[in-house]
């Protein structure tokens, strides 16, 4: 049953794309009153994707939702781990042990699959709070009408809504729609994806992979980097592994790009064995090319707003891309709760890019920093060695109710001098 919902508040909101971003904003979104409807191009099957990092104000919101995080099988992290490139040996530890006490929640690290599988559940269950979302897979949006809420999909039919998010992804058809042109260059960096499973590890005599609920770093200083971390109840092993785009050129576009562990090891001649034997015998393994994209003069527009990827791609050494998104949502919420239910609809989104726009700005910058320089990475970060360089405290340090709270007053003041 529907829970009592103030019906003043009540907008019918169509979200186009649900990956992590689109499925969250569902969730934020019905839970503060509204009829949500999501709108994919695809229908999930042969979903890809590797582990993926949740920080405090992540997983912040994920525990305000009433999310079962245990369900989406993390691994909590305790420690970041730098290793020797060559021969492995652990060269630095920074321990995370009192982050639930300094900053509320865990750590999570998911495996995307099991992250998405989980918030689509909970964005479509009759339980939980405000009314389900309504799922509408193959339908890809081409079309969109931003001051009224009108999205054309690509068979001809057409849907209106009230507020419509574009949640659509880093190559985001619906930015263009708002009239934003991406302005963006590939990356001298790529990057492989692989996994391993826990079995296969202990076959090889890798265990030690499995034991230290760590983010681990091989590299980092220049181009090559190796982020390996494990997730799904520690079952799986995921690696990050950065190389110079010139060695083999991706030129192809996409998240489910394969290649043979041959090549990946072929990609590190001199890394810590241990690594290219487990690149050897990874069981999924695909190419990313990386891009950097400069921030868009704006997100809101009509009765539209981007979120996640679609507004912000930024370069994953952060680890903070599916966390953003994550944030837009907790956002996008806020601004459409009851609290600011007298604001226009135009307004309450442009309140969303205030809050959200300077602070994803600023990760995306420091994660282009931390791209070739794992001494910008936040937790190798935290005494401030450089003036305005990122720390823990700063990202996870963010209250946004607060935050929102701030900007509608001075919202107020500046509409009314206006
Ligand atoms: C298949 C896949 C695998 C990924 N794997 C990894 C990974 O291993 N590691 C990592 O760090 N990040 C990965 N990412 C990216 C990561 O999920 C995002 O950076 C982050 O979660 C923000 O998500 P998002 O929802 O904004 O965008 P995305 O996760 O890209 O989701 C966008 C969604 O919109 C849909 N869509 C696109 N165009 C349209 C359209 N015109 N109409 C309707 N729907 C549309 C897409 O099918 C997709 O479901 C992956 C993304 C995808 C889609
Ligand atoms: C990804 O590629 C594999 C084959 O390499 C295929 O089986 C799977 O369906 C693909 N997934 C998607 C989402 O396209
Ligand atoms: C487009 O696809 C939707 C969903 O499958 C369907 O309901 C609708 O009738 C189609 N419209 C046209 C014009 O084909
Ligand atoms: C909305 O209501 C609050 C009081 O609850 C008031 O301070 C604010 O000015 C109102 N804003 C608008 C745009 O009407
Ligand atoms: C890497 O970052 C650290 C910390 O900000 C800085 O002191 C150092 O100069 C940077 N190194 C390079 C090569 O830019
Ligand atoms: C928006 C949000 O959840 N902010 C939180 C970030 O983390 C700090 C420390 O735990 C909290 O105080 C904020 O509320």
């Amino acid at each position: 049953m529907p829970s009592a919902v103030h019906s003043s508040n009540l907008l019918s909101i169509a979200i186009l794309g649900s990956g992590l971003g689109g499925l969250s904003a569902a969730i934020s979104l019905r839970r503060a009153g509204h009829r949500v409807t999501l709108y994919e191009r695809y229908d999930f099957g042969g979903e890809v994707g590797a582990s993926l990092s949740v920080a405090s104000n992540g997983s912040r919101f994920l525990e305000e939702w009433e999310i079962d995080i245990p369900s989406a099988k993390p691994v909590i992290l305790k420690n970041l781990i730098r290793h020797d490139w060559k021969t492995g040996e652990v060269e630095g530890t920074y321990s995370l042990g009192d982050y639930r006490e300094r900053f509320g929640t865990d750590y999570n690290n998911f495996h995307r699959i099991d992250l998405h599988r989980h918030l689509k559940e909970v964005a479509l269950s009759d339980k939980g709070k405000g009314q389900p979302a309504v799922l509408r897979t193959w339908h890809k949006a081409v079309g969109l009408d931003a001051e009224a809420g009108r999205v054309t999909f690509e068979n001809g039919s057409e849907a209106t809504h009230d507020v419509v998010i574009c949640a659509d992804g880093i190559r985001s058809v619906m930015r263009e729609q708002l009239g934003v042109t991406a302005d963006f260059v590939p990356s001298t960096s790529c990057c492989y994806r692989c996994i391993i499973s826990a079995d296969k590890l202990r076959e090889l005599g890798l265990d030690e992979f499995l034991e230290n609920n760590a983010i681990e770093f091989w590299g980092g200083y220049g181009i090559e980097k190796i982020v390996m971390s494990a997730c799904s109840d520690n079952n799986v092993v995921s690696c990050y592994c950065f190389y110079p785009a010139h060695k083999n050129d991706v030129t192809e576009d996409g998240w489910n790009i394969s290649t043979t562990g041959e090549n990946l090891a072929a990609t590190f001649p001199d890394l810590d064995e241990r690594m290219r034997t487990l690149f050897l015998n990874a069981e999924d393994i695909k190419m990313w090319r990386l891009y950097n994209h400069k921030p868009y003069p704006y997100w809101a527009k009509g009765r539209c707003a981007l979120l996640g990827d679609a507004a912000h791609p930024m370069m994953p050494d952060q680890s903070q891309g599916a966390c953003m998104a994550i944030e837009d949502a907790g956002a996008i919420g806020i601004v459409f709760s009851e609290k600011y239910s007298n604001f226009s609809v135009e307004d309450r989104l442009k309140l969303y890019e205030l809050e959200r726009r300077p602070r994803a700005t600023r990760l995306q910058e420091v994660s282009k920093l931390a791209r070739e320089n794992l001494s910008e990475r936040i937790g190798w970060s935290s005494e401030s060695d450089r003036p305005g360089k990122l720390t823990i405290e700063e990202v996870c340090g963010y209250d946004m109710h607060a935050h929102v709270a701030e900007l509608v007053s001075k919202f107020e003041l500046s509409s009314k001098r206006t």
